[in-house]
């Protein structure tokens, strides 16, 4: 039996939206203060990027990857969301993944939403490396991810423990800074 993969892109917000700016008005993910999407792109600051592998080993999926361009020394919350759509930047991802109708949690809590990866932590250089294996997420059947969005958020998820309705829900894990649609790869190349 031929081993189940699939693979993220993750692309800043803004830079899923730049496209749209110009073209259609719309602008709905960009941040704000920082004006349009391209003086974003244009400045110093690195564009957050990320590849991610995705490897179903029985019912556990492996996650390992790389997402550069955060913050330094940070924990940024970390998730699957419902819609493999960035037509509007990461905002068209729609809310966590949760096809059970659960409670935001953390990724070791029995009551959970099936996205709830928890969080990436960054090294000095704002690099963070992916290595999470979960046993919720999946390639096939109802949990599966694929087709959907891994996005990376501005801020710590609190893992539902933040004490406020908004934790239960989203973590505060705050704006999506970069979001990536999870699609298959080809089974005959090595990642
Ligand atoms: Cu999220
Ligand atoms: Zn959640």
């Amino acid at each position: 039996m031929t081993t189940l993969r699939a693979k993220a892109v993750l692309i800043g917000d803004e830079v899923h939206v730049a496209g749209n700016q110009d073209q259609w008005g719309r602008g709905g993910g960009a941040t704000s203060s920082e004006g349009k999407a391209s003086t974003t792109v244009g400045s110093s600051k690195k564009p957050v990027y990320g590849v991610v592998d995705f490897e179903q080993n029985g019912d556990t999926v492996v996650v390992t990857g790389k997402i550069e361009g955060l913050g330094e020394n940070t924990q940024h919350g970390f998730h699957v969301h419902e819609f493999g759509d960035v037509s509007n930047g990461c905002t068209s991802a729609g809310a966590h993944f949760n096809p059970n109708k659960k409670q935001h949690a953390g990724p070791n809590d029995a009551e959970r939403h099936v996205g709830d990866l928890g969080n990436v932590q960054t090294d000095g250089n704002g690099v963070a490396t992916v290595n999470i294996k979960d046993k919720i997420i999946s390639l096939q059947g109802e949990n599966s991810i694929l087709g959907r969005c891994l996005v990376v958020h501005e801020k710590p998820d609190d893992l539902g423990r933040g004490g406020d309705e908004e934790s239960k829900k989203t973590g505060n894990a705050g704006k999506r800074l970069a979001c990536g649609i999870i699609g298959t790869v080809n089974p005959e190349k090595n990642f």
